[in-house]
C-alpha cells in the first residue's frame, strides 16, 4: 500500500484495532459502499432535482463515467479538488465520483468567497477546482479566475453548467476501467472547520470513519428506504452531508431531494410535492419556517422528523415547532471535526426541548473539564473535550494548531462548554472564548442570551463585546423582535434582567435592535460579522 496522505494524524494502531473488532469500522471506502448501493437498490430514486429524477443505478453509471474523465485529467488517488456546488445532482456525482478515484474532495460552500476559497486551495494543495456558473446572481467563475491566480496548484477548473473559458463538467466522461480501490483507512474528504474564529481549518475524515458516521446517524433517526430526505442547508456542510443526511439516506436507499434555496416557498413547496419525511435546519431557518408556517396552506404531514442543529436551539423555539409546523423535533449537537450528539426519537420531551442530545456512539469518550483541567460533576459547566472513532486526531497540516487543541490522550478540545446531565445529554452552554471583558467582569454571551430571549419581545439575540476605552470592552445585546412587537427601551430591558435575578454586571450596556441577523455560509448567526459591522456609537443611548 502506498503512503497515507502527508499531513493527516491517523488513529492510533491500538485504537483502529479495536473501532475494527468493535465493528464500528467495517474496512469498505465510500466508493466501493456506493456500488453496493447501486446493487441493492438498483431502480429506486437516488437524487431528485427539480424534475430529473436519478436511480440508484443510473447514479452509479454517472459517477463511474465522470470518475473515468476525472482520471484522464491527471487525478487520482489522493489528490485534492476543491468543489463548490450548490444544491444540485451533479455535487452527489462528482462526490462519488472522486471518492471512488480516492481524490479528495476539499468541500467548500457556496457562500465562500476569494479570502476562504485562495486559502483552502493553498492550504490543500488542490490540483482542481470545481465549481458552478452563476448561483444567486454570483459568478463563480470569476472567482475561479482569481482562485487559479492565487494557487499556483491548481490545474483544472470544471464548471458545471455553461463553462466561459473554464472545461464543462458534462464534458469529464470516459469509459469506466477497473481501478485500484482506495483504502478505508485513508482520507475520503476534507471537510470545513466551522470555527468562527481566523482561517478555516480543513478536517481529514476518513473512509472507515465517515461512513461509520452516516451508518450510525442513519440508524438513531430510524430511516429507511422509504425516508425522503430535503437537502435545505448546503450539501458540503457536514450535517447535510452525512448527519445523517445525503450518506445516510443513500446506505438505507432512500431518496435525497435537492432543494436549491431554503426559503419557505421552495422548502414547503417540495415537502408537499416529495412527500418529505425529514429534513435537517440551522435555528434560524427553523424560526423563519415556524413564523411562516400559518401562512402556508400546503401538505406538510409527512414529515416525521426536523433536525434541528449546528447553534443552540432555544428551548421556546423547540416548543413551539412540533405545534406550529406539526414536525416533530431532534436536537443534533455536531460538528465537522467528528462528535455528534443527537436526542433521541424515544427521548421524553424535556430532554427534547431542553438539551442538546447525547453522543451517537457508545464508543465516543466524553470528558467535561474546568479550566485547570480536572473533570466538573454532572450538572456543572465545562469545556468539552471527546475522543472517537469518528471524531479526528488533527487538522490536516496544522502541527501547531493541533498541539494546542489535543491532550497527549488524543482528546480533542472542542471550545464548546457544555453541562452533561445524569442521562449523558449535553446541555451546550457556549463557547469557551465566547466572552464579553467587561472591565475585568467576565461576561458570558450565551448565558446572557439565554436570559434575553425569555423577553416576549425578542425573537432572537446575540451578545458582542465593542470596543470601550474605559472598561475595554462594552455589552452589547444585538437583537430581532418577534412578530408583531415592538422593541423595549435599555432601561426596560435592564429592570426585566434585574428581575429575573441576574447580577447588573452581567447586563447590556447597548441595544441595537436589527431586523436580520447576518449568517455564516450554513446559515447561522454570523457574530464576527456583528462585530466589524456594530460601532459603539450606534447603539440605543441609555
Ligand atoms: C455543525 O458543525 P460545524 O463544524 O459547522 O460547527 C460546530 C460548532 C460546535 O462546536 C458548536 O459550537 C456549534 O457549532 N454547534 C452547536 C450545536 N450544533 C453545533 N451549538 C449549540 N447547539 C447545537 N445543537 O454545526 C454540525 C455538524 C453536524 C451536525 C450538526 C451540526
Amino acid at each position: 500500500m502506498s503512503a497515507p496522505l502527508e499531513g493527516f494524524t491517523p488513529w492510533p494502531a491500538e485504537f483502529a484495532e479495536r473501532y475494527r473488532a468493535q465493528g464500528f469500522w467495517r474496512g469498505e471506502s465510500l466508493g466501493a459502499l456506493s456500488r453496493r448501493w447501486a446493487r441493492r437498490f438498483g431502480e429506486a430514486i437516488a437524487v431528485v432535482e427539480g424534475e430529473r429524477r436519478i436511480s440508484y443505478r443510473d447514479l452509479d453509471r454517472l459517477a463511474e463515467v465522470r470518475a473515468a474523465g476525472l482520471a484522464g485529467l491527471g487525478i487520482g488517488a489522493r489528490d485534492r479538488v476543491l468543489v463548490q456546488l450548490p444544491n444540485v445532482a451533479e455535487f452527489v456525482v462528482v462526490f462519488l465520483a472522486l471518492v471512488r478515484l480516492g481524490a479528495v474532495p476539499v468541500l467548500t460552500l457556496p457562500a465562500h468567497r476569494r479570502s476562504e476559497l485562495t486559502h483552502l486551495a493553498a492550504l490543500s494543495g488542490a490540483v482542481a477546482f470545481v465549481t458552478a456558473d452563476v448561483v444567486d446572481g454570483f459568478d463563480h467563475r470569476e472567482l475561479a479566475r482569481e482562485v487559479l491566480a492565487a494557487a499556483p496548484s491548481v490545474r483544472h477548473v470544471l464548471v458545471a453548467g455553461e463553462p466561459g473559458p473554464f472545461t464543462a463538467l458534462a464534458d469529464v466522461v470516459g469509459d469506466p476501467a477497473p481501478g485500484e480501490d482506495p483504502a478505508a483507512g485513508e482520507v475520503a474528504v476534507l471537510l470545513v472547520s466551522g470555527g468562527t474564529t481566523g482561517k478555516p481549518k480543513l478536517i481529514p475524515r476518513t473512509h472507515d470513519d465517515y461512513a461509520y458516521n452516516a451508518r450510525a446517524s442513519a440508524r438513531v433517526c430510524g430511516l429507511g428506504a422509504e425516508d425522503v430526505y430535503l437537502a435545505c442547508l448546503p450539501i458540503a456542510h457536514n450535517f447535510p452531508l452525512a448527519c445523517p443526511g445525503m450518506l445516510g439516506t443513500f446506505g438505507v436507499g432512500g431518496t435525497v431531494v435537492m432543494c436549491p434555496a431554503p426559503s419557505p416557498e421552495v422548502v414547503f413547496g417540495l415537502v408537499a410535492r416529495e412527500r418529505v419525511t425529514v429534513t435537517a435546519l440551522v435555528p434560524p431557518l427553523a424560526r423563519m419556517l415556524a413564523d411562516e408556517a400559518p401562512w402556508h396552506d400546503t401538505d406538510r404531514s409527512s414529515v416525521r422528523l426536523l433536525q434541528v442543529g449546528g447553534a443552540k436551539l432555544d428551548a421556546d423555539l423547540a416548543r413551539a415547532i412540533p405545534r406550529v409546523l406539526g414536525w416533530p423535533v431532534q436536537q443534533v449537537f455536531g460538528m465537522a471535526e467528528g462528535l455528534l450528539n443527537y436526542t433521541r426519537l424515544t427521548d421524553p420531551d424535556d430532554l427534547v426541548t431542553g438539551s442538546q442530545g447525547r453522543p451517537l456512539s457508545a464508543a465516543d469518550e466524553i470528558r467535561v473539564l474546568a479550566p485547570d483541567g480536572t473533570p466538573v460533576p454532572d450538572g456543572e459547566i465545562g469545556e468539552l473535550w471527546t475522543r472517537g472513532p469518528y471524531t479526528h486526531r488533527g487538522y490536516y497540516r496544522a502541527a501547531a494548531h493541533n498541539a494546542t487543541v489535543f491532550d497527549a490522550d488524543g482528546f480533542f478540545r472542542t471550545g464548546d462548554l457544555v453541562r452533561r446531565l445524569p442521562t449523558g445529554h449535553l446541555v451546550v452552554e457556549g463557547r469557551a472564548k465566547d466572552v464579553v471583558n467587561r472591565g475585568g467582569e467576565n461576561v458570558s454571551a450565551a448565558e446572557l442570551e439565554e436570559h434575553l430571549l425569555t423577553h416576549p419581545a425578542l425573537a432572537q439575540a446575540a451578545v458582542i463585546g465593542l470596543p470601550d476605552e474605559t472598561l475595554g470592552e462594552l455589552v452589547a445585546a444585538v437583537v430581532t423582535l418577534a412578530p408583531d412587537q415592538r422593541a423595549p427601551k435599555l432601561k426596560q430591558l435592564k429592570a426585566f434582567l434585574l428581575d429575573r435575578g441576574l447580577a447588573r454586571f452581567m447586563h447590556p450596556d447597548r441595544l441595537i435592535v436589527t431586523d436580520r441577523m447576518p449568517l455564516t455560509a450554513v446559515g447561522k448567526i454570523d457574530k464576527r460579522a456583528l462585530v466589524t459591522s456594530h460601532d459603539p456609537r450606534e447603539g440605543t443611548p441609555r
